[in-house]
């Protein structure tokens, strides 16, 4: 593969770029901004009479003192928005020396008022972190969030579901030992994480430890003590940073492709679902006291190997899951053997034990029965699911209004962020196995977007790599860049749904969203905008640029004299559905 997506730096091919950028083009962005938030755990301890407990201060005292973290420049502030009022409140910042991409990463810590043991963490935590998250998503180009490893992996699993259509990396990590014990994996852990979270567009919860980085939903803990204390068992690393470099796997990484902005969702049902682990001797009336439970919605049942539990005499288990699942309960079979078999002919194997298991298989092909029973009966297959990625999955997809048992089940045995491997995925492979010339490619990509020729972009984007959609030409600008300014709308509305970045920014600095409101294209930019862009905090238009130039379109861009309402935006786009006048498009 390519190796590195120069999110936010150069690639090095020519193409076609847009009028604004060519006079700026030799300037080049150095610095990104990323938010560090402190939620707790080893990583910010210090030892105390009662033991090790998290300590305040973390960046003047952990971070300031270290050159890897700290270049020694005049340090400038960075706006944070610290509480749900909104209230934006300036905090120091410090900047890393210039990394191996030639980029430096300028960020602030903004810690939690009560710092936790992450055993303690719950799903108010997790609220909190997505709010944070939300609150200043527009402020930063990447977020890191500090935790303890405890309960790491179930944090991740959550905020995956929890952040709707994230379009920017978010990175957690934390540490085996403090940050200020000489001989430490902190150092590296943060280090690792504010490279991947200030270069790299990986829309995605992320766990970074000990030189992987790991889709969050995937992984579990793994030592207690050593410093390799996470894996991802069924779900190969996203990137893996070896000696100066970290080199990031693209085909794997997942992208929104819903067309909607960034969104929240945190009232998680954590308090209706329940784990059960299946042992040897495990008798059906205990399993029946659990689903028995005041209120239970949900069950995550630990079985053996491939999917098994023992019958019980007389088939007693099964009548007690049976009975359970009438009731609109909620279970799904999760394997305790980390590695997951792959599937078999399409039907994962778990599936069709657990069918077996509540005897729902009829003489039909199993193919079909499988499916369509389980469905039926709100049986799911979990599939290769972790235990904590299905704990999470369940309590979201329970809080998730006009949900149902049916419709979570299904939603259960589907990947929603990555978190289990389907089957039917088609694997998009080049026929030999090798990328093709990245320049070549880039080119034709470019000169069809600027022709606005839709079919070729397609047919370019299906035979070659989705890696494509963020790669950018000589002045740092990807495909969406070229699309914000095409005569081709469709072209631009086809590879936002492919999973193109809004965010990343050319060398000049600019957004997508800023090169479609400068040119006026209201339809182009009222599309960003739905997509979830938003004008980064350092290309503000001047006040007498908004003022002259196409106010109408720096309105719906999200700025301006006077900024567009949503509901005047759906308007507008209802004209634009029907008559293509653009208003504004005038050179002013
Ligand atoms: N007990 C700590 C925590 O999870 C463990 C750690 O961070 N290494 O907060």
């Amino acid at each position: 593969s390519t190796g590195l997506n120069p999110h936010l730096s150069a690639g090095n091919t020519k193409m076609a770029t847009p009028a604004l950028d060519a006079a700026k083009a030799e300037e080049t962005i150095q610095e990104s901004r990323v938010l560090i938030i402190m939620t707790g755990g080893t990583i910010c301890m210090q030892p105390s009479p009662a033991g090790f407990i998290p300590a305040r201060g973390f960046q003047e005292k952990c971070m300031a003192r270290v050159p890897t973290f700290n270049d020694g420049s005049a340090s400038a502030t960075m706006d944070v928005v610290a509480n749900a009022a909104g209230e934006i409140k300036e905090h120091p910042s410090l900047r890393t020396p210039m990394t191996a991409y030639g980029r430096q990463v300028r960020y602030t810590v903004f810690e939690f008022e009560e710092l936790l043991d992450s055993s303690s963490i719950d799903a108010r935590g997790w609220a909190q972190i997505a709010e944070a998250i939300e609150r200043n998503y527009t402020l930063f180009d990447g977020f890191v969030v500090l935790h303890g490893t405890d309960s790491l992996a179930y944090t991740c699993s959550a905020l995956s579901f929890m952040l709707q259509n994230l379009g920017k990396p978010v990175v957690l990590t934390g540490s085996q030992a403090p940050m200020l014990e000489l001989q430490n994996d902190a150092t590296d852990n943060l280090l690792g994480s504010l490279v991947v979270a200030g270069h790299f567009m990986i829309p995605e919860v992320c766990l970074y430890f000990n030189n992987r980085l790991f889709r969050g939903n995937r992984t579990t803990k793994v030592a207690a003590s050593d410093f390799a204390a996470f894996d991802a068992p069924n779900c190969a690393p996203l990137a893996i940073t070896t000696s100066m470099r970290t080199n990031v796997n693209w085909d794997m990484v997942h992208r929104p492709t819903s067309l909607e902005p960034f969104s929240i969702q945190t009232n998680l049902d954590t308090t209706h679902v329940a784990c059960l682990r299946i042992f040897p001797g495990i008798k059906p009336e205990m399993v029946d006291a659990v689903l028995k439970l005041d209120g239970l919605r949900g069950l995550i049942l630990e079985t053996f190997g491939a999917g098994n539990a023992p019958s019980g005499q007389d088939n007693a288990m099964i009548n007690v899951l049976a009975s359970a699942i009438q009731r609109g309960i909620v279970i799904v079979n999760i394997t305790q053997c980390e590695l997951c078999p792959p599937p078999r002919f399409g039907i994962p194997i778990k599936s069709i034990r657990l069918t077996y298991l509540l005897g729902l298989t009829g003489s039909v092909s199993p193919v079909y029965a499988t499916g369509m029973s389980l469905s039926r009966a709100g049986v799911v297959a979990g599939l290769d699911m972790t235990t904590e990625g299905a704990l999470t999955k369940l309590a979201y997809l329970l809080a998730l209004p006009e949900s149902t048992p049916e419709s979570i089940a299904k939603r259960m045995s589907v990947s929603i962020r990555g978190e289990l491997t389907e089957s039917s995925l088609p694997i998009f492979r080049h026929p030999d196995g090798t990328l093709p010339e990245r320049i070549q490619t880039l080119t034709s990509m470019g000169y069809a977007i600027a022709v606005g020729d839709l079919e070729k972009v397609q047919a370019i984007t299906k035979t070659e790599h989705h890696w494509l959609l963020n790669d950018a030409d000589y002045s740092g600008n990807t495909p969406i860049h070229l699309a914000a300014t095409s005569p081709s709308i469709e072209i631009l509305h086809f590879l936002l749904s492919q999973g193109g970045s809004v965010h990343l920014r050319n060398r000049a600095g600019r957004t997508p969203l800023f090169l479609a409101a400068n040119a006026g294209l209201s339809e182009h930019t009222l599309l960003l905008r739905k997509s979830g862009a938003h004008l980064h905090s350092d290309e503000r238009p001047s006040a007498e640029l908004l003022a002259r130039h196409r106010p109408f379109v720096w309105g719906m861009a999200g700025v301006g004299p006077k900024e567009i309402s949503q509901r005047e935006m759906e308007e507008w786009e209802q004209v634009c559905g029907t008559n293509r006048i653009i208003p504004g498009s005038a050179p002013s």
